[in-house]
């Protein structure tokens, strides 16, 4: 209960902040994008993992309220990015599935693009499979927010129980090939072969294929082979702070 608390006056009291990973560009390297992630530094605690605070958040409600600080935070900082010489940066933030379901969500987010001045093409909200649990009822909210031209990635893609209906049905714009597929990608056939088959899959429905969890050489070749033309991962950058990030877009640009 006392982390719960915490956790719920963690935004006024300034603990909590974004920080971003990029999504690369496989064939240039060039940084096409970057991923919202968000860190919580607790007084006492010290920084505790999203893992953890995210569905405590989820449990207790306050992911509305904290999902819409991100979104709009993200939105703020990187438009500041595109107008200091990345204008076509684009801008990945991860939905939980009690902010998806919350009244008002797609009027919500169209708002805050509005109030940030973000271009809505260029923002990629993140949900999972296993959010779709009601397949009408997401085409709804996702449509309204499509007809804004904001982009829908289904991150962790290939672990859940619906891959192929969900693709079917969704309007879906980009896939996120889930970690522990590209973690195997070296050691195991099948899921060399899994990952092969979504990056087919993927462009055969005219769908941008990121692979995340990139480590090594090894996986970054084996990918690039397989047509893979977005990366994540330690590979190539961990997650920064924005102050780390602002270097980063500067040194090359
Ligand atoms: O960055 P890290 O690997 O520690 O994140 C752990 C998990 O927390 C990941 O599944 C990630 O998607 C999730 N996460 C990080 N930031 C956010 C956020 O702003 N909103 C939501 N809903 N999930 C987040
Ligand atoms: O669930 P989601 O894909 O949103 O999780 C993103 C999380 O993955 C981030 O919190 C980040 O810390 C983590 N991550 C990013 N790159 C790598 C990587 O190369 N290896 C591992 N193990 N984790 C990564
Ligand atoms: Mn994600
Ligand atoms: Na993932």
């Amino acid at each position: 209960v006392k982390l719960e608390n915490d956790l719920r006056s963690a935004v006024s009291k300034r603990e909590l902040a974004v920080h971003y990973q990029p999504l690369v560009e496989m064939s240039t390297g060039k940084i096409r994008g970057l991923e919202a992630l968000l860190r919580w530094t607790h007084p006492e605690l010290g920084p505790i993992s999203p893992s953890v605070f995210i569905p405590l958040a989820e449990q207790t409600g306050v992911i509305v309220e904290l999902g819409e600080w991100v979104l709009n935070e993200a939105c703020r900082q990187v438009r500041t990015w595109q107008r200091a010489g990345n204008p076509d940066l684009a801008l990945a933030v991860n939905i939980s599935i009690r902010q998806f379901r919350s009244p008002q969500f797609a009027s919500k987010v169209i708002s805050i693009l509005e109030n940030t001045d973000f271009e809505p093409t260029l923002l990629e909200l993140e949900i999972t499979e296993s959010m779709v649990q009601n397949l009408n009822e997401s085409v709804m909210i996702l449509g309204e927010l499509k007809r804004q031209g904001v982009k829908i990635s289904i991150d962790d893609f290939g672990t859940g129980y619906s891959s192929l209906s969900v693709l079917r049905h969704l309007p879906v714009d980009l896939l996120k090939i889930d970690r522990s597929f590209t973690r195997e990608l070296t050691t195991a056939i099948p899921a060399a072969s899994i990952v092969k088959l979504i990056i087919d899959i993927g462009h055969s429905m005219n769908l941008q294929v990121i692979c995340e969890g990139i480590e090594n050489p090894q996986q970054f070749k084996m990918l690039q082979q397989y047509g893979c033309e977005i990366g994540q991962g330690y590979y190539f950058y961990r997650p920064s702070s924005a102050e780390e990030i602002e270097i980063l877009l500067h040194r090359r640009t």
